[in-house]
């Protein structure tokens, strides 16, 4: 039956309820613009769940904040006005309290020590958690170590941070810890940044290297800082309300295609970390390569204080003692 001969039947009340799986469309939102680590994970979402699907389920891409920035879409999700997302941990542990053990700053050691951990019973577990909050949290992608970037000065010690208006995502951790390193943190969602520092009402901001690329951010950000202060996990999400009404063999599908999209943000996050650097000087950013992290670290180790028993101490323990 077409899907015209289905509506119709289902008007006439003679058909089936559920439409035949072709009627399948979910958006698929993220932040970045569809040229980034987050457009090839989105792009090998939508291949592996169509071509798996044989086409009944098809992926609607919706990057660059089309359908609000992450927590707007993770709201969505809950609430089923939006089917899947990719999207920073930034904030999600609004939705999920033990995510926030994920965003400490200078919590992971490097990249390797990331994945196996996220890839592991600890990530598994917080995933596991996301379905309280109505949810699905289907795989760990990637967005990457995070980095300082201002229209003022060059940041080289954590005492150049000081009154520096950054944005920071909607994640009370982070505020805590450029608090703590004297900076004027200011919270926002990712789709407000791009204006606030072309009007200046922010000095600048924190993202890892892809997504200063992917948004040219050398036309608005004269300095950056290679402090690598957080990892930031990506995630895919699934609506639990539309993952309920998938079929055991259709929830298969999504996840290998979350899997999918988990490694096509990090093989892309690979490759763009050193020649991401180098396209941000060929256009002009004055970076600052070498860090004094202990500095740094130093310097935000009282939102570890403050937040660190808030939010499963265990956890934030267990992944250190993984990376030893
Ligand atoms: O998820 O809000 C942020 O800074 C995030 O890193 C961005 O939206 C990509």
């Amino acid at each position: 039956m077409t899907r015209f001969t289905v509506f119709a039947a289902l008007l006439a009340g003679t058909a089936a309820v559920a439409l035949p799986a072709s009627a399948k469309t979910f958006n698929l939102a993220f932040t970045p613009p569809l040229e980034s680590h987050y457009g090839d994970a989105g792009r090998a979402f939508k291949a592996t769940a169509e071509e798996l699907s044989g086409g009944d389920i098809e992926i609607a891409l919706k990057p660059a904040g089309a359908l609000g920035g992450e927590r707007d879409v993770i709201e969505g999700l809950q609430i089923g006005t939006v089917e899947l997302t990719i999207s920073s941990t930034g904030p999600i542990g609004n939705f999920v309290p033990e995510v926030y053990a994920l965003d400490f700053p200078f919590l992971f050691k490097d990249y390797d020590s990331a994945h196996a951990v996220l890839d592991g019973p600890i990530g598994q577990e917080i995933l596991a958690k996301f379905e309280d909050a109505g949810l699905v949290g289907l795989a760990w992608s990637e967005n990457g170590f995070r980095h300082v970037t201002n229209s003022k000065h060059p940041i080289v010690t954590p005492a150049d941070l000081q009154g520096l208006k950054l944005r920071t995502m909607e994640n009370e951790v982070h505020i805590a810890a450029f608090k703590a390193a004297g900076a004027s943190p200011t919270p926002m969602s990712w789709t407000e940044v791009l204006t606030s520092l072309q009007q200046g009402t922010i000095d600048g901001q924190e993202n890892p290297v892809p997504i200063i690329t992917a948004n040219n951010m050398w036309e608005i950000q004269k300095y950056a800082t290679l402090t690598g202060h957080v990892y930031s996990p990506a995630v895919v999400v699934m609506s639990k309300i539309h993952w309920d009404a998938l079929s055991e063999e259709e929830q298969g599908w999504m996840r290998e295609a979350a899997k999918a999209a988990a490694t096509a943000a990090r093989e892309t996050v690979a490759k763009n970390e050193t020649a991401g650097v180098e396209e941000m000087i060929a256009n002009g950013m004055e970076v600052v390569t070498v860090v004094d992290k202990d500095a740094f670290a130093a310097a935000v180790q009282p939102a570890y204080d403050e937040y660190a028993d808030r939010y499963a101490p265990e956890l934030i323990q267990r992944i250190q003692d993984a990376q030893k």
